[in-house]
């Protein structure tokens, strides 16, 4: 993305809570010593070359690292496969009668895969893909809910090197065409249907339209979830458990270059057509695995739960990758919190003995929204670590999950990364960093993250700017698919051979990070940059406030003012002197520049389907504009309310 204006970005919340790592944590972990901070500095490359030892290798590298800015190349020569490395490898041991998945479907029902299970099932369905043509380097397009078949249709790919393109079962017809078309997928793996709050969302049918007067795709593969009807095509489609029957056990992992394409995976950002970021082989599991069994510590007994679909990065690296190579038992759960009620979570981890639970800012605010009596009513005593990714997690949210889920007990780990960048790349370690609530603390070791200006040189300490990643990392994207021009243009182009992330941050006097938002959604204030998290997290800190989202709205004096909308914790209601209350809250949090213009209360606030709050269009609200692209909202009766409610108080 260019910089074409004044973007550095003012600091001004302060937060000075911090959190120690209880004795008990830190005798235990994982990573005991600040020493990894200091080798890796010292030598980043030897320090990843020694990470890359976790994994099980056909042909070892040769070099670790080629870079010819912006292109990167890891583990130079080096030959393995990812399927193995989750998979085979873990059959050895004793670790092939240990839960690989522990599935719990939307209606209650649940399923065990071991890794031997796991193992079977993929070998096969690896088979049914050759079965259909599919070679290395062929795209295959998965359209699938949260079930096991998701993970095990990933891993067939990998292994026999067929780069997956996963697309998020709640995206529409349209998306998943554009998307199935710039891959130019050979096979599309779909269901009849998934389990939505009690409904079924027809992904076959969605799939029948996307497929209207696409070419490239020869078979379609049908999961049966739903027992709902569906038409089945002749000659193209095909049911999963009929194909299952007949295919062999085994199947021979395919030798793949340290290089060669793992998947795409299409990111949306925010404007334009989707981008198919590309992720290789060796760089990515060697940054998967690392980060998964630092940041979550992982022991061999946990129950690891990561509530992202597979459809997002997070579920890629965090469900399937990352944690299956780690030889980890991970919860699968295919439905929503609410359903059939709000204490859905809760009462999988009363299930399951959930050790650790890694979730997103957003569903957390939604959760403090429903008030603690959900989790209050039921035993959490299993968990032990606690994380969240996605968006800057305000303060008042941390205290929440900390007070209300981890029982004071568990340390959270508020973990920065992005699609782009395949691995968490901004984390505390939790037996060592003290953590402050909205922080997600410092770079991983061997992770080389700094705040700049425009001109590209880093700010001092206490001052805010630019995100970028000064030095290539292992799980870097490689490329935008089939459009190397845009890899260069939308990460590259600001300063040679630095990566620019798109977020605003700050760090304080201590080295912490603290993420201020996107740059394109900055508040230009007469001439004072501001990012959106700090008011936001300033509003959210008043005790009714359950979320909020501001935007800068053009101001003929002032440049921009500051818009907000707001969302009340459940059982309150809007009263008189409410907005001015909130005004003067924020003003004293942040400062009188911070005061808010207008604040406007709503029942829920515009999201991605990730639940990322999409501020883009509550600007395109408060400026009366036409709304922009908003295929990736989730819901949008949202943005008719908004509308509606926006232009009667103007
Ligand atoms: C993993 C994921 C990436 C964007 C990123 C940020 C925001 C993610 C945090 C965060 C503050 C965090 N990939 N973001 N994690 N902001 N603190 N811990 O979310 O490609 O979908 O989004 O999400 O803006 O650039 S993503």
């Amino acid at each position: 993305m260019m910089v074409t204006k004044e973007l550095e970005l003012e600091a001004l919340l302060q937060e000075n809570r911090h959190f120690e790592p209880s004795e008990e944590f830190r005798n235990n972990a994982n990573v005991k010593t600040p020493d990894l901070y200091n080798e890796s500095s010292e030598d980043r490359i030897g320090f990843w070359a020694k990470q890359s030892e976790r994994l099980t290798w056909i042909e070892p590298w040769t070099k670790v690292l080629d870079w010819e800015p912006p292109f990167a190349q890891w583990f130079v020569g080096g030959k393995l496969n990812a399927a193995y490395n989750c998979l085979d490898r873990h059959l050895k041991s004793w670790r092939r009668n240990k839960a690989a998945i522990l599935f719990e479907g939307e209606n209650g029902d649940s399923r065990v895969l071991t890794y031997q299970d796991l193992y079977r099932e993929v070998s096969q369905f690896a088979n049914v893909l050759k079965s259909m043509g599919i070679k290395k380097g062929d795209r295959v397009t998965i359209y699938l809910p949260m079930i096991p078949e998701a993970a095990i249709a990933m891993l067939a790919c990998a292994r026999i090197g067929a780069p997956h393109s996963v697309i998020f079962g709640g995206f529409s017809a349209e998306s998943l065409r554009n998307r199935i078309e710039d891959a130019q997928a050979k096979v599309l793996i779909t269901s009849d249907g998934s389990f939505r709050k009690g409904n079924i969302v027809p992904l076959k049918s969605n799939a029948d339209i996307a497929l209207e007067g696409v070419n490239c795709i020869e078979h379609v593969v049908v999961v049966k979830r739903t027992d709902n009807k569906v038409a089945m095509q002749e000659g193209r489609d095909i049911w999963y458990h009929d194909a299952m029957k007949n295919a062999q056990l085994t199947c021979p992992v395919e030798p793949m270059d340290a290089e060669d394409v793992l998947f795409i995976l299409y990111t949306s950002g925010t404007t334009g057509k989707p981008k198919g970021v590309v992720h290789t082989t060796g760089g990515y599991m060697v940054g998967v695995s690392t980060t998964h069994d630092w940041v979550f510590d992982l022991k061999e007994e946990d129950v690891y739960w990561c509530t992202a679909d597979v459809g997002w990065i997070t579920g890629h690296s965090y469900i399937v990758y990352g944690p299956l190579a780690n030889g980890a038992t991970v919860l699968m759960y295919e439905g929503t919190p609410d359903y059939p009620a709000k204490d859905r979570n809760w009462e999988i981890i009363e299930k399951y003995g959930v050790t650790i639970l890694y979730t997103a800012p957003t569903a957390i605010r939604t959760f403090m929204k429903w008030g603690p009596s959900y989790p209050q009513g039921r035993d959490l005593s299993s968990l032990r670590l606690l994380g969240t990714v996605g968006e800057p997690i305000n303060p008042e949210a941390w205290i929440w999950y900390h007070k209300y889920i981890g029982g004071e007990r568990c340390p959270i780990v508020d973990t920065w990364w992005q699609t782009e960048t395949g691995m968490i790349m901004m984390t505390p370690l939790p037996g060592i960093t003290e953590t402050k609530p909205g922080s997600c603390t410092v770079p991983f070791p061997g992770v080389k993250v700094e705040i700049v200006d425009q001109a590209g040189n880093p700010v001092p300490k206490g001052s805010g700017g630019l995100l970028v990643v000064r030095e290539p990392w292992p799980a870097m994207l490689r490329t935008v698919y089939n459009d190397p021009d845009r890899y260069v243009s939308t990460y590259w182009s600001n300063w040679k051979e630095i990566y620019f992330t798109g977020d605003g941050a700050k760090w304080d006097e201590e080295g912490y990070f603290w993420l201020l938002g996107r740059v394109d959604d900055v508040i230009n204030v007469s001439g004072h940059r501001i990012g959106t998290a700090e008011v936001e997290s300033s509003l959210v800190d008043y005790p009714l406030v359950a979320e909020a989202a501001c935007i800068g709205k053009d101001h003929e004096v002032k440049g921009q003012a500051i818009v907000c909308f707001v969302t009340l914790k459940e059982g309150f209601k809007v009263m008189d002197g409410l907005v001015d209350e909130l005004k003067q809250h924020v003003g004293k949090k942040i400062g009188a520049i911070a005061r808010p213009d207008d604040i406007f209360f709503t029942a829920e606030l515009p999201k991605t389907r990730s639940g990322k709050i999409m501020r883009r269009l509550l600007r395109d609200i408060a400026e009366g504009r036409a709304l922009g692209d908003v295929s990736t909202l989730a819901d949008a009766a949202v943005l008719d309310f908004l509308k509606r409610k926006y232009n009667e108080e103007e």
